[in-house]
């Protein structure tokens, strides 16, 4: 059986995933929204106990390749959602009333490269024409502020927005499949490290109060600390984001989310700490889900 508290290959993930759709058959399904720049397909877990275009939550984990706890965390909670409908109250109350997209491994070709070749690679590998550089930063390439502060036009940086915006198809097959649902009312973007939950500048009434109460319940777990704010007060400025981008595209809820730690291992956290951090992330996710089914 599938062991939760390991890192895993994109193939170990991908095969999971039709071991979840078969085991709840009647909640879970998986989504094919598009293909990778190295044809690898674009895989959603769509959980939902049926009725037509519900109003849906957008998850999205990995979209930076090397960030494995967020990958991690992802299938940990997808396995939870999984198992914990009908049980616990709150997620079942959820999924009574909304439809819940996760994609796990947003960034595919960048996670195979992790495995294969460099565990700290962050951007996708498509190839820069005249450039020896390869990848484009898929959290700057979103078309919100686009090619703003904090990104960079130059291919060989780590913040490399690209050439245009949605110029990466895995950054397009979400935008086109966010479009095309027309009925997402909160998106989630999980990344790592720093713990923080954020939330975009432009935000006209702050969600802080929600924000707080996300934190709070999620330190209660195992005493984690989180900050939270606004993105530009409380981390940096950065144009073309995934949040900004549902924000400016009439997504009511949108937010970051950075996992553990905050510093002493970053990217490469061990997977130790793989049930602990999903287990606590579970929380604030938890009250953020049941915020939007209670304030659509
Ligand atoms: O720089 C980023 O993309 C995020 N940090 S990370 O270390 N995971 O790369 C922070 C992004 C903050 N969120 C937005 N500006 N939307
Ligand atoms: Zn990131």
């Amino acid at each position: 059986t599938f062991d939760f508290a390991s890192y895993h290959t994109l193939e170990e993930i991908y095969d999971w995933m039709d071991v979840l759709v078969e085991d709840h058959p009647n909640l879970v399904s998986k989504i094919q929204i598009g293909q990778s720049y190295e044809n690898r397909p674009l895989y959603v877990l769509k959980f939902s106990t049926g009725g037509p275009n519900r109003s849906a939550i957008w998850v999205d984990a990995g979209i930076h390749s090397r960030e494995w706890i967020t990958q991690a965390t992802g299938v940990w909670m997808a396995n939870k959602m999984a198992s914990e409908y009908g049980q616990d109250p709150s997620i079942t109350a959820v999924l009574d009333g909304m439809d819940i997209y996760l994609e796990v491994i947003t960034n595919p070709d960048g996670y195979a490269f992790t495995h294969s070749s460099n565990r700290l690679w962050r951007k996708t590998r498509s190839i820069n024409p005249g450039s020896r550089c390869v990848g484009v930063d898929p959290n700057r390439n979103w078309d919100a502020g686009f090619g703003g502060a904090g990104s960079s036009s130059n291919p060989c940086s780590e913040t490399y927005h690209g050439p245009h915006p949605h110029s990466e198809k895995e950054v397009k097959a979400i935008v086109d499949f966010i479009r095309a649902h027309g009925n997402v009312k909160c998106v989630i973007s999980i990344h790592s490290y720093s713990q923080m939950l954020l939330f975009p500048y432009g935000y006209r009434r702050t969600p802080n109060e929600l924000a707080k109460k996300a934190v709070k319940d999620l330190a209660a777990v195992f005493g984690t600390k989180y900050t939270y704010g606004s993105i530009a007060n409380t981390i940096y400025m950065a144009g073309g984001t995934t949040v900004d981008w549902a924000y400016d595209n009439g997504v009511k809820y949108s937010f970051t989310l950075e996992l553990r730690d905050s510093g002493r291992y970053g990217f490469l956290l061990p997977s130790s700490q793989i049930v602990p951090t999903a287990t606590e992330t579970w929380a604030a996710l938890l009250d953020i889900m049941v915020h939007v089914l209670e304030h659509p």
